[in-house]
């Protein structure tokens, strides 16, 4: 771990604000049955701001006219905790790992919280983070509201997640190495699904071989819930059910990555079981790349994100025309949200700690944000016909096809950062062959 990053990400978020106190905590561990919980995940933001990783821990950050302060908050060492999970790092630890002004127990944080907030006026924290150690501080600057001869007490709550959400829109060269790993991984992993292939096999077990391939490379993540969908199973976008029995003459789309040191990736492909595109499954499967190829190369620094929907909203319209699914102009079809029925998604969304990276897409007056070196987008097209579907040509009923990659806007255009990935159908076939 590089404590500098971290820390030149704290002076940064301090440089933002004039005065006041940031707060952020920890991510809680999620009960999955009984005593047991889900797998930990770090909250983005505190890790963003922290690298630290462990739950029930808090960082404060204090600005003044004349100095900045840094508190982290752990878990202390416990003898018994450490027997059943393992040590914590514990205040000196951390103190020695972290590179902040302090750092205290977090038994500590009721009492010290309540003498950080005296004399400010300013607390931001995340609103939308209902976790203890925040409603603590705002209880703590209801109190002192009481509190006699205070002079100065919080008289404005700002959302800090706005400020480190605009910071992470930029993905510096080290965040940008973390997503090439997650990439590379996922890159192993899809290519292992194309070569295991075969009608009999059921979803899961091409899950399997990706999960294989992650964790044997010490992934221990995935970045989301893989989606394994055989034939029209893969017109339910969100299809995670991933038990049904892959068919000779389908395709399957496989939308699973997964993330490294918290970074995510986001690849989806589509192929055929049998490793061999019906000519109808081809039409439309190179209508798809051909969507997202000129999508990807109209990425570049001073394109609008707005403008990107809109033009890959167009192409997508122009393919459904083409295939001969819709009849009539693309400006009237658009107008009508007939593509809507095919093609119902986004474009794409950022990707970073998160995988839908909540940075925001448009800036304070609501125009949509343009493109700037850093930025990471995924592109994933999709055009979906349902088997039901009787207003289309029966030999394209069944086929849903998405194409997804994840792009790096660079000075001087873009780079697929998941450009090594098997895409087109001579290579997808030449993959599933070897
Ligand atoms: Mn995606």
């Amino acid at each position: 771990m590089n404590e500098t990053h971290y820390q030149a990400r704290r002076q940064t978020l301090l440089a933002s604000i004039e005065e006041g106190v940031i707060i952020l905590s920890s991510s809680p561990l999620k009960t999955r049955s009984n005593d047991t919980e889900y797998p930990y995940r770090q909250n983005s933001d505190f890790y963003y701001l922290t690298g630290f990783e462990e739950t029930n821990s808090v960082v404060v950050l204090v600005k003044t006219r004349e100095s900045n302060r840094v508190i982290l908050y752990v878990e202390p060492h416990s003898d018994e905790f450490a027997l059943w999970n393992g040590a914590r790092l514990g205040v000196e630890g951390a103190m020695k790992l972290f590179e902040v002004d302090e750092v205290h127990s977090i038994l500590e944080y009721p009492n010290h919280i309540k003498e950080i907030l005296r004399e400010h006026i300013a607390l931001y924290f995340d609103f939308y983070d209902d976790s203890n150690n925040l409603k603590l501080a705002q209880q703590s600057a209801k109190e002192l509201r009481e509190v006699r001869g205070i002079k100065r007490t919080i008289r404005s709550f700002h959302d800090v997640t706005h400020l480190t959400r605009s910071m992470r829109l930029i993905k510096s060269p080290e965040e940008i190495d973390k997503i090439r790993h997650a990439i590379s991984l996922t890159a192993l992993a899809h290519h292992e699904a194309m070569k295991r292939c075969r009608d009999g096999l059921k979803e899961f077990e091409l899950q399997a071989s990706m999960t294989y391939v992650f964790l044997s490379n010490g992934a221990m993540n995935e970045a989301y819930g893989a989606i394994v969908a055989g034939g029209n199973n893969a017109n339910t976008l969100h299809y995670i059910d991933n038990r049904d029995v892959l068919k000779e003459g389908d395709l399957v789309l496989i939308d699973a990555a997964c993330e490294w040191e918290l970074y995510a990736s986001d690849i989806t492909r589509t192929f055929p079981v049998n490793g061999k595109f019906t000519e109808a499954q081809r039409e439309v499967y190179e209508k798809v790349l051909d969507v997202q190829l000129r999508v990807i190369e109209a990425m570049n620094p001073d394109v609008k994100r707005d403008w990107l929907q809109r033009y890959s909203e167009e192409l997508l319209c122009q393919a459904l025309i083409d295939l001969g699914i819709l009849r009539g102009e693309v400006k009237a079809l658009i107008e009508a949200k007939a593509h809507k029925k095919y093609a119902p998604h986004g474009i794409g969304h950022w990707m970073g700690l998160d995988v839908h990276d909540p940075c925001p897409y448009t800036d304070d007056e609501g125009q949509s944000l343009v493109f700037k070196a850093g930025m990471v987008m995924t592109i994933e097209p999709g055009i979906y016909i349902r088997a039901d579907d009787e207003s289309v040509s029966l030999k394209y009923r069944g086929i849903g096809i998405r194409i997804e990659d994840d792009i790096l806007i660079t000075e001087s255009g873009c780079e697929n950062l998941s450009f090594m990935i098997a895409k087109t159908v001579e290579e997808i076939e030449s993959m599933c062959r070897s």
